[in-house]
């Protein structure tokens, strides 16, 4: 088996109980994502923000990984430096099924940062706007997640992945946000086969090679066997 480049999104992680963003009673039905999810919305309220990943890291907590992390996992574990798994979620079920090096590209709900001087931690399980920074001591603490209109993480590192990859596979997303969304046609435009494994096709399910519909549990395990 040559370079395989995996691609995951909420849906891998729907059936652990964490809710999607999108679907019809996803997270960005209930918080305006406006208001939750970017930097201006950060300094408009931050007490909401932190409510808002507070929340995300109790449910985090108490979910399990699934039969989709775990088939990823036995996929790693066969084929090690040969699987290069990207993620735009934020929680940590991949490692908790014992995948390692996952590239975090929008964060995760175990980081905080300090805005003032850039340094990172561990989160404690309730962040505040009263926390202070370990390292400044500071105030100008927040949840270690790329925002909208932020740069995601480790971009240099996926793009490197992509044009090494022999196979692309993007695993529940519904392709919206970029530049996730955008990698199905960075590996077409150097000639890598695509394959698209979701619940339903999403937003960018034309540009795919080839796909499967079912839910992540089912179609992924199948798919890695
Ligand atoms: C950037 C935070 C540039 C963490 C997230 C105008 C101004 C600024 C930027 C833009 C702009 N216009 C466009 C942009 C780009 C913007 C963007 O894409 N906007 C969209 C709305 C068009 N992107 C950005 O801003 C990005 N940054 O462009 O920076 C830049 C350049 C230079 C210098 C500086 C900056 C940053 C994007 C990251 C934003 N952060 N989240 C958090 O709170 O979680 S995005 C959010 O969406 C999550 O991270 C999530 O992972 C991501 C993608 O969503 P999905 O994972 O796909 O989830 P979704 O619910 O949509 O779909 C679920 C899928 O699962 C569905 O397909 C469903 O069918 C399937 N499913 C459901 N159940 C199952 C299942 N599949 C299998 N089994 C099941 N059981």
């Amino acid at each position: 088996m040559n370079h395989i480049v995996i691609l995951t999104g909420a849906g891998i992680s729907a059936e652990s109980g964490l809710g999607t963003f999108r679907d019809k009673d996803g997270l960005w039905t209930k918080y305006d994502l406006n208001e939750v999810a970017t930097p201006e919305g950060f300094a408009r309220n931050p007490d909401l923000v932190h409510e808002f990943y507070n929340a995300r890291r109790t449910n985090c907590r108490s979910a399990q990984p699934n039969a989709a992390h775990a088939a990823l996992a036995r996929l790693q574990a066969e084929h090690s430096d040969r699987v290069t798994i990207i993620t735009q979620n934020v929680d940590d079920l991949h490692e908790r099924s014992g995948t390692t090096g996952v590239i975090h590209m929008h964060g995760e709900l175990s980081g905080a940062l300090c805005a003032a001087c850039d340094h990172r931690w561990t989160a404690p399980q309730e962040m505040s706007p009263n926390d202070l920074c370990p390292s400044c001591n500071r105030t100008a603490t927040r949840p270690d997640i790329v925002w909208f209109g932020e740069m995601p993480y480790r971009m240099d590192e996926i793009y490197q992945a992509l044009s090494n990859a022999d196979l692309f596979v993007a695993i529940g997303t519904s392709g919206n946000i970029y530049p996730a969304a955008g990698f199905v046609a960075e590996a077409h435009a150097v000639g890598t086969k695509t394959l698209e494994l979701n619940l339903e096709p999403s937003t960018t399910a034309g540009t795919f090679d080839s796909a499967h519909f079912g839910p992540a549990t089912e179609i992924v395990p199948r798919w890695v066997s």
